[in-house]
């Protein structure tokens, strides 16, 4: 198991905001800063027709894969979703190969044959975004039964919002891995919108965390643009998995930036509500959270940089050929 950032500060003894270190939360920014300044980045790209397909952005949820994914070390494992370039990122993601993959190049993650919606990345533990809202719930769950099943030591964060707690793969999923305490927490990102269906809509249950009741789980909703409150709370229920105590749900609640995807003006969105959540940006109260300005501007800087060499990579690789395309269609 990779070292931890926060050595000796684990265990049963409950965690609060204070005993983060400062190590700790320089990484959470930096993380932080680099989601959101990557899918700035790509959104102009798609505006400039570098990028074609479907982009959706994770501007403005970024708090809930900074906070949930540096509680688990390298070798636990996460299962992301259709907006899934947060969670790549905040599990050890390359820049140049995420970015040559949404461009559709040769050299990006899946040859770029999966584009922004199919990064993944065994080497991290990152067993993939998915095109299928849902469809990762039950791989999540599929991963730590295998985990159960090898006696490793391992968790599963599987990531999914409001619209696919609504599939039946949920309640499925859910229930099988209670019942088999498996070494899972499901983390629920409620954006409060599926396309632009309102959860009020889909939902008599705004407080989606109460569904964990029904299968007898530990249910728990937090600030999900609060990276720190979103960290708190996986560590205990990471803690827990790894004690064998089975599985966690956590709901995010948190809010998009905009529209479901980068075509999607959002003007269904709830622009009071949009105002609020924008005045707590989860990059900005990282940010308050530090206190070294110096430290602050040169992660800015070296994000900015890595991000342009990202670019510059990815515009200069090449496009995969049809021939090998179709040789590896032969392959299977
Ligand atoms: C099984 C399935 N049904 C429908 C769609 C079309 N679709 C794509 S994204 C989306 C909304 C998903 O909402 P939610 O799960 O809340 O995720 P969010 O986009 O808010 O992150 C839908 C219905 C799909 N991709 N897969």
């Amino acid at each position: 198991m990779e070292k931890e950032l926060n050595p000796g500060k684990r265990g049963d003894v409950e965690l609060v905001a204070d005993d983060l270190d400062e190590a700790l939360l320089l990484e959470m920014f930096r993380k932080a800063y680099t989601i959101r300044r990557f899918e700035q980045r790509c959104v102009e790209l798609y505006r400039e027709g570098f990028i074609r397909g479907y982009f959706h952005p994770y501007l403005g949820e970024e708090g809930v894969a900074v906070g949930s994914i540096a509680a688990i070390g390298r070798d636990d494992y996460i299962v992301s979703t259709h907006r899934g370039h947060g969670h790549c990122i905040c599990k050890g993601g390359d820049l140049k190969l995420m970015m040559a993959e949404i461009m559709g190049r040769e050299t990006g993650y899946c040859n770029g044959r999966g584009g922004s919606m199919h990064i993944a990345n065994l080497d991290d533990h990152n067993l993939g975004a998915n095109g299928i809202v849902g469809g990762g719930i039950p791989i999540a769950t599929g991963a730590a039964l295998g985990i159960k099943i090898k006696k490793g030591g391992e968790v599963v964060l599987g990531f999914f919002s409001d619209g696919a707690a609504n599939n039946g793969v949920f309640g499925e999923s859910l229930n099988l891995a209670a019942i088999f305490d498996l070494p899972v927490v499901f983390v629920l990102e409620n954006n409060h919108y599926a396309v632009s269906t309102p959860v009020e809509y889909s939902s008599r249950v705004t407080d989606l965390a109460r569904r964990a009741d029904g299968y007898g789980m530990p249910g728990v909703t937090v600030d999900g643009n609060d990276a720190v409150a979103v960290y708190l709370e996986t560590k205990k229920a990471v803690s827990r998995a790894r004690r064998g105590k089975g599985p966690t749900l956590i709901e995010a609640k948190t809010y998009r930036h905009g529209g479901h995807h980068v075509n999607d003006p959002g003007l269904y969105m709830d622009q009071a509500a949009m105002a609020r959540w924008k005045s707590r940006d989860p990059v900005d109260l990282l940010r308050k959270r530090l206190n070294d300005d110096a430290k602050i501007r040169e992660i800015e800087e070296e994000v900015e940089s890595e991000l342009a060499e990202a670019v510059e990579f990815a515009k200069k690789s090449p496009a995969p050929s049809v021939e090998e395309f179709l040789a590896s269609i032969e392959d299977y």
